[in-house]
């Protein structure tokens, strides 16, 4: 039996630039109130006490808004802060070396970008995958080139596990990442250079549920 599923709507990430005209965390306050259920906190090259310090601001917050948190990368931040779970990519350490550290209630997802990786994220245990970049992105560095919706098409028609699609999804093309059957949506850029951070989460939330009402 799946331990975790994907919440059908905007799966929040934070970037280095979330919040550059508010305080970090009142800019993950308005993803929260714009009903985002799920939050991965992805900082690179920071000062790991900062790291900490925010993640558990973070999931503190989570908590009272009743939203999943993951943490990107940091085994040692996932668990000091208490997150729900771990987001790693392809070249970070093996799931199952993971799992060991994080123990069967955690949740783990990984990045994929191609069916081969799909399939081994199976074999291996993940809880979810992440399919991407399905449109062309900035936001991610050394990011491969953009999978197309075909990828999202093959991961929707024959891997049994949850995913989040992502990678230069926007307002205007999430229609086509929804027509091939998405439930769980990421949109990074979108949000962050957002004028109104609240109000697009809970108009694209309401979109992506409105397309999966039935
Ligand atoms: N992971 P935006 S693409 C964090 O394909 C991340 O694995 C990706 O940002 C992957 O919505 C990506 O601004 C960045 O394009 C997504």
């Amino acid at each position: 039996m799946k331990k975790f599923d994907l919440p059908i709507g905007v799966y929040a990430i934070t970037d280095s630039k979330s919040g550059k005209n508010k305080e970090f965390l009142e800019y993950c306050e308005d993803l929260l109130k714009g009903e985002a259920k799920i939050i991965q906190y992805r900082e690179k090259k920071r000062d790991l006490k900062l790291l900490l310090e925010e993640a558990k601001a973070l999931r503190e917050l989570t908590l009272k808004y009743n939203a999943t948190f993951i943490v990107n990368d940091y085994l040692d931040i996932a668990l000091l802060s208490e997150a729900d779970g771990i987001h790693i990519g392809q070249d970070d350490l093996p799931i199952k070396d993971v799992r060991k550290i994080l123990g069967e209630n955690k949740i783990i997802g990984i990045s994929t970008h191609n069916p081969q990786e799909a399939q081994q994220a199976i074999i291996d245990g993940a809880d979810y995958i992440g399919v991407g970049p399905i449109f062309y992105t900035e936001t991610k560095e050394d990011v491969c080139a953009p999978v197309t919706l075909e990828y999202l098409d093959f991961v929707n028609k024959n891997i049994k596990l949850p995913y989040v699609a992502i990678g230069g999804i926007k307002e205007n093309n999430i229609d086509k990442v929804l027509a091939m059957g998405a439930k769980s949506i990421c949109l990074v850029s979108e949000l962050v250079g957002a004028d109104n951070t609240l109000e697009t989460t809970k108009r694209i939330n309401n979109i992506i549920k409105h397309w999966h009402k039935n």
